[in-house]
């Protein structure tokens, strides 16, 4: 078979066609398919008088509307999914025979779905929270869900602590506040009394818990899986998505900004990378342990609240994923795929932990609400490419017509069909782990240690991380009533490290501990800090200030090396519409200070011209703009003329003004004078885009 005919055959796009409907210039109809020749006035008795219960168009409308809405996903509720196709770097045979991990020339279709964890399906994007990363493969052999988080720890060890750990997390149930959070008295006190979850706690106070883009954040599939070869040979995996953008985060403020500004800031940015043909792109890390190595670590690899450090147990990258289409429809796609880690295909198995086996029943059992029953596999999004067949029949929405007089096994009517596949022929065979043991309700005492690994997270975190991590803390016990709580929290984390708690402790008014504590653990770990993550200025977006009076020379060539280097470049100015540079050119203003933010922004740019730059002198806007992105670090560019427009904001004290077309770069703001080709500036300011945010400026204060 050639490629495309093995792709062809694969191809969940041709399978979704055969369900999209495209309602343009058609008729309107009933659900029934009769035409109706009136949509806007009810059948009355009379233009004043009674409606008529006769009206079948107005009862069929109505009805159907008031049953849109189906429930919300109990936890992930706000999220937003997109379709791809996954390819493997070389076949993975030694590993797994699994076969969408064999032949490098197979694109696998995906779907994946990213969202939030606490908040409703309405709240905002930008929260702080753990953010759900599910990928759904539809490959030959079924579908193969990998329903993963940007962190790679758990709160909780033992899936039965699950209710309870989303009950605390969620809005207090006597008056539904607060919405999207963890900063109240209920999850602290969870925390402080489960402490199982200070490594969890770590990271969700820590910058990955504000991802500046789905685009630009990791995956973790959080358990210990197995990987099982021809062979039946089985070893232990974790997986991993690494993004090729590298892993990026917005500011505490500028995310809280961004829930009022734009609550769709991360859908948006999917949205419009994909549309844009920036398709984002991942790459699938697995961690291997041998099975005769299992107890060679000072964790045990079936906690779910342990990592594998990457400097002991290095990544290998296996194959990448490309997303490259937004649903045609959010409902239909969305908010009705069903995943499950329990989807698993042969060379693909589970392992013990306690979390992992939990989770293998709450999936479907959820879907059945959600969705209404047990034929949720049938709604398009979640079919597999592969042909499905059983003696399953019937239940609420039932779509396949399943011909023929038999539906049991085994039979002699049908011939025994439909007939179950030996290992060799494709069928699933679960790995044959040995297992003894008495039954009991307790955890393994090698679950026992909460905190070293809390430590080496925090020792792994540059000064700037630490501090954000700090505040924090600061913010989400200030936010907790109980004084007691607060304490509590102050006292557990000294056992993460006593340079913390005393840290937290001085934000919060609590007694500091009485003795520094810690786990004694020295050791980090590189891979966990964002700051040695991959830069790119591609898709970064830059907000050009600009009015007439502009000069056109200058821009172009700023707007021209931005866009060869697929950074985003918008005009913005006081009202849409053209504007006029000083020699009569005219560019169009692509938003104004109204309808967009500073915080929307990657970066600034102020265009000289000096007409141009004289307005946005007098206007509190612009100013309060530029302010702003130099209060989140941001990089900011100006050349010649519109220096002078740099004097009116915070930046003149870090604008460095160099004379003769040198460049300067002073903590991200780059600036040049008397320059005619800015070539080098633009470059300059580039590489400080690059950066991502311009740290240096918070440290200072
Ligand atoms: Fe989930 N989780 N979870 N979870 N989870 C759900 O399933 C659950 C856990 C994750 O975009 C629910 O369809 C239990 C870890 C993602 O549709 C529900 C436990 C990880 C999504 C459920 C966990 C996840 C969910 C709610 C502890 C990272 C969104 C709606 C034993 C590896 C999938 C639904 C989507 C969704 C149960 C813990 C990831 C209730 C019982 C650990 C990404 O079934």
């Amino acid at each position: 078979m050639s490629d495309k005919e093995k792709n062809q055959k694969l191809s969940k796009d041709e399978q979704l066609e055969y369900f999209r409907k495209d309602h343009d210039g058609k008729k309107m109809t009933t659900n029934h398919g009769v035409r109706v020749s009136e949509d806007e006035h009810s059948l009355k008795a009379g233009v004043r008088g009674p409606t008529l219960m006769e009206d079948f168009h107005f009862r069929e409308k109505m009805t159907h509307f008031d049953h849109e809405r189906i429930p919300e996903r109990v936890v992930h509720a706000r999220g937003y999914g997109v379709h791809g196709h996954f390819q493997v770097y070389e076949p993975l045979t030694d590993l797994t025979k699994a076969k969408f991990l064999q032949d490098p020339s197979v694109k696998t279709p995906v779907f994946v779905r990213f969202s939030t964890v606490a908040g409703q399906r309405g709240s905002s994007d930008t929260v702080r929270d753990t953010r759900g990363f599910a990928t759904k493969f539809y490959t030959e052999e079924g579908n193969y869900d990998l329903v993963a988080n940007n962190m790679p720890v758990f709160f909780i060890q033992d899936a039965m602590k699950f209710p309870d750990v989303v009950h605390a997390v969620k809005p207090e149930p006597h008056n539904e506040i607060p919405q999207a959070t963890a900063a109240h008295d209920t999850f602290w006190d969870f925390v402080v009394n489960n402490t199982e979850s200070a490594h969890m706690i770590m990271w969700l106070l820590s910058d990955r818990a504000i991802p500046r883009s789905y685009r630009m954040m990791e995956g973790f599939g959080v358990h210990t899986f197995r990987l099982v070869n021809e062979e039946g040979k089985g070893r232990f995996v974790k997986f991993h998505w690494k993004p090729v953008l590298g892993v990026h985060s917005l500011l505490w403020d500028e995310a809280h900004m961004l829930w009022g500004r734009d609550a769709d800031y991360h859908r948006k940015d999917l949205y419009e990378a994909i549309e844009s043909g920036h398709y984002p792109e991942f790459e699938l890390g697995i961690q291997v342990i041998e099975e005769e190595d299992e107890f060679k670590f000072d964790f045990d690899v079936l906690d779910p609240t342990k990592i594998w450090p990457e400097e002991d147990v290095p990544v290998r990258l296996v194959g990448k994923m490309t997303l490259n289409k937004n649903p045609d429809n959010f409902f239909a796609e969305t908010e009705q795929v069903a995943f499950h880690p329990g989807h698993v295909v042969p060379g693909i198995d589970f392992t013990n932990d306690p979390l992992l086996q939990g989770r293998l029943f709450s999936y479907t059992d959820t879907q059945l609400t959600r969705l209404g029953g047990p034929n949720f596999q049938e709604i398009p999004i979640n079919r597999p490419v592969c042909p499905f067949h059983n003696n399953q029949r019937d239940g609420f929405n039932r779509m396949s017509i399943d011909k023929g007089q038999v539906a049991y096994h085994k039979n002699s009517l049908a011939g025994n069909s439909p007939e179950t596949a030996s290992e060799e022929e494709g069928g699933y065979v679960h790995y044959e782990e040995k297992v003894e043991g008495k039954k009991v309700r307790a955890r393994s005492e090698s679950f026992k240690d909460h905190y070293s690994q809390a430590t080496l997270f925090w020792n792994s975190m540059s000064t700037v991380e630490k501090k954000h991590l700090v505040s924090a803390f600061h913010f989400e016990i200030g936010k907790v009533k109980s004084k007691e709580i607060q304490q509590a929290v102050v006292d557990m984390f000294n056992n993460v490290s006593g340079d913390l708690a005393k840290q937290i402790a001085e934000g919060v008014a609590a007694e500091p501990p009485a003795e520094p504590g810690g786990t004694g653990v020295t050791k980090s770990s590189p891979a966990l800090s964002q700051m040695n993550t991959t830069k790119h200025v591609k898709t970064r977006k830059v907000a050009i200030l600009a009015t007439d009076g502009f000069d056109s020379n200058e821009l172009k060539q700023v707007k021209e090396a931005l866009e060869e280097k697929e950074v985003i470049a918008q005009v913005i100015n006081d009202s849409l519409g053209m504007i006029r540079s000083e020699d009569g050119e005219e560019m169009e203003v692509d938003t104004t200070f109204l309808t967009t933010a500073s915080v929307i922004f990657d970066a600034v740019y102020i265009a000289g011209g000096k007409e141009s730059v004289e307005s946005f002198r007098n206007k509190k806007d612009a100013i309060d703009f530029v302010n702003e992105a130099f209060k989140h670090c941001k990089t900011i560019g100006a050349a010649n003329d519109a220096l002078e427009f740099l004097l009116e904001t915070d930046i003149k004290e870090t604008a460095k003004e160099e004379k003769g077309g040198k460049i300067s770069n002073v903590k991200g703001v780059v600036t040049v004078n008397e320059a005619e080709n800015l070539e080098e500036f633009t470059e300059e300011y580039l590489q400080a885009l690059a950066e991502h945010r311009h740290w240096s400026r918070q440290m200072e204060g």
